[in-house]
Order: C-alpha cells, then sequence, then structure tokens
C-alpha cells in the first residue's frame, strides 16, 4: 500500500479529489491514463496499487528546501531569471511635459533600473522628454507582477505608448544600440482589433523576453551571435493600433548583407506568424491595416518613399 501522509483528512480528501478530477481530465483527452496506470515497469509502485488506485506522495518532504510565497510572504526565492533584464517605458498625451513619473502601474517590483547611457539619452533629449520610465525586471515572476498590474493596451488613451526594452537601452534611435537598425512593424484598425491587441502585445512582450524571435538564444558566453531585437513597442492612435520590434542591424540592398537580411526576415515571419497568430501567405494590408515590415530607422527618419521588406 502506497505511504501514509500528514495531511489532515479532509485535506487528503479535497486533494485525492483534485488529482482524480485532473487525471480524468486527461484520460479524456488522451484516451488512456499513463499516471494510474499499474504497470510492473514503474519505479514507484512497488506497493502493488489497485487499478485506479493512485500512489500517495509525502509532498510536505518533497516541499523541504523550496521556499515559496507560502513558507515566507516577503523573502520567498522561487524567481526564474531572464536572459537579459528589461524596462518597460510610456508615454501619452498626459506625460508630455511633466517631470515626475505619470505610469499606468498601480504597483510593481522592485529591481534597481540600469543605467541610462548618457550620450544616448543627451543626443534623444527632445523625444525622450515625454517617456517616463516604468520599472526594470529580470525574472519571470516580475514581469508577471508587472503585467497584472498594468493598463492594457485596449484601454490605453489615444496617442499611447508602451516601449519595452533591454536594459540599459533607451526607446530612441539614436541609442548606440539601435542606431543602425529598424523596425518590424504592423499597424491594425482599431475597430477589428479591440479584442486582440491585448493578447498580441502580450505574446510580443512574451517572445522579447523569452527571446524567442530568433531560432538560437543568446548564449552568455557569446557563442551564438548577439540578438537582433533591442525592444517592443505597441502604440495607440485615434483609428489603429500599432505594434513593432526594433532590430539592432538593418540590412542594406548589397549582397554581403544577405545572412543579415535572412535573420531579419525571420524575426519578420516568427512575429507575423507565431506571435501575431496569421498564416504564413495570409495578405494583411486594407484600409487603415499594413502589412507586417520592415524599414530602417534611417529610412523612417527621412519620412520620404523607402523600400519595406514584408513578409
Ligand atoms: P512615431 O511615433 O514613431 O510615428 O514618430 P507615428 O506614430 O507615425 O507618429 P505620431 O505623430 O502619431 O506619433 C513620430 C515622430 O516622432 C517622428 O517623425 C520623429 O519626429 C519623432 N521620433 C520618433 N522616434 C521613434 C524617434 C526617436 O527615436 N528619436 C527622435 N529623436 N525622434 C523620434
Amino acid at each position: 500500500m502506497a505511504s501514509a501522509t500528514s495531511l489532515p483528512a479532509s485535506a487528503m480528501q479535497a486533494s485525492r479529489a483534485a488529482l482524480s478530477a485532473a487525471l480524468s481530465e486527461n484520460k479524456d483527452l488522451n484516451g488512456s491514463n499513463d499516471a494510474t496506470k499499474n504497470s510492473s515497469d514503474s519505479p514507484t509502485n512497488g506497493d502493488n496499487l489497485e487499478d485506479g488506485e493512485i500512489q500517495e506522495v509525502d509532498m510536505e518532504s518533497q516541499a523541504e528546501g523550496i521556499r515559496t510565497v507560502f513558507s515566507d510572504p516577503t523573502n520567498f526565492n522561487v524567481k526564474h531569471p531572464l536572459f537579459s533584464p528589461w524596462t518597460l517605458w510610456f508615454d501619452s498625451p498626459s506625460t508630455k511635459g511633466r517631470n515626475l513619473p505619470q505610469t499606468p502601474v498601480t504597483a510593481a517590483p522592485q529591481t534597481p533600473l540600469p543605467q541610462t547611457p548618457g550620450a544616448a539619452a543627451a543626443a534623444a533629449t527632445g523625444w525622450m522628454e515625454d517617456i517616463k520610465r516604468v520599472i526594470s525586471f529580470d525574472s519571470v515572476e516580475e514581469f508577471w507582477g508587472l503585467y497584472n498590474n498594468i493598463v492594457p493596451p485596449s484601454q490605453l488613451p489615444q496617442k499611447a505608448n508602451y516601449y519595452l526594452f533591454k536594459g540599459g537601452i533607451i526607446p530612441a534611435w539614436e541609442d548606440e544600440q539601435n542606431k543602425y537598425g529598424g523596425k518590424w512593424s504592423i499597424q491594425l484598425p482599431k475597430d477589428k482589433n479591440r479584442n486582440n491587441v491585448d493578447k498580441m502585445w502580450l505574446y510580443t512582450m512574451l517572445a522579447a523576453i523569452g527571446e524567442t524571435f530568433e531560432a538560437s538564444a543568446p548564449a552568455p558566453d557569446g557563442s551564438a551571435p548577439q540578438s537582433l531585437v533591442t525592444g517592443v513597442i505597441v502604440s495607440t492612435r485615434p483609428q489603429f493600433y500599432r505594434i513593432s520590434i526594433w532590430t539592432r542591424l538593418a540590412p542594406s540592398n548589397q549582397a554581403d548583407d544577405e545572412k543579415l537580411r535572412a535573420r531579419i526576415e525571420s524575426i519578420g515571419r516568427h512575429f507575423k506568424t507565431n506571435v501575431l497568430g496569421y498564416a504564413e501567405n495570409q495578405k494583411l494590408a486594407g484600409p487603415l491595416a499594413t502589412e507586417v515590415e520592415f524599414l530602417s530607422h534611417k529610412d523612417s527618419e527621412k519620412k520620404g518613399k523607402a523600400k519595406k521588406i514584408i513578409v
């Protein structure tokens, strides 16, 4: 028979009921239920469980050593670090001309802010004046703490922007990490996308902080190429939303830039299909809507007609 646990009877009953419900759901989905199978090759069931009986586990001893919010509500230490720290920035008509940060955050975890690079900040002074730094974070848990406390894009006022950038990079063309780069972006008419934009923005942020826009994850020892994505932006405008992915580099039209072009295009395709959920060949342009398209910052600055890459 399985080992006894020290859970009170009522808790044990509730735990069994929850486990059985979860397992029967699993059975419905898979047509079999491996977790309750009484097969002789299972290392944990030497105690001859009845058919359908569930092995009891001494959860207290298993939990020993794991400190969670339940054992210490203020200093629990289960954090899943991200590859890089990230900073959320925000602007809207209400932040313009204000010195104190005006953010849509009601509560957020505290991580020291990375230093803003002085030269880039100076070069982008006018542009950065109205953009307020909300918070920096470097773990999955802090990200969710932040996400659960900020206003989603669908409820932001018109002409507002969230900028989520890697620690130490400011959301400006002038930053050293952005100045040779460009952006993938898609424009989505507001009336048709009010219900999608929050999820699209969430998935875009998750792809950024999870560093999944590119196939090879960045390696701290430099054995993989430095990742190209520096930040992601969502913008609300009177009639549309725009989501953008900023990259460190932008390909020129020269033949020797083919490798970079392929990397940039693969980011765009990943954005279109895996993050936004469109089919690879789906046409998206229409009234107030654009394709997923790439433009270098240099061409954005010029404001003229420039050749865009489209996926
Ligand atoms: P935008 O906000 O990227 O475009 O840039 P949008 O949303 O089409 O325009 P909006 O008026 O609806 O906001 C708008 C303008 O802001 C640009 O033409 C630039 O003058 C300025 N600008 C934008 N960016 C991203 C930068 C930047 O990084 N640095 C500086 N100095 N100016 C910028």
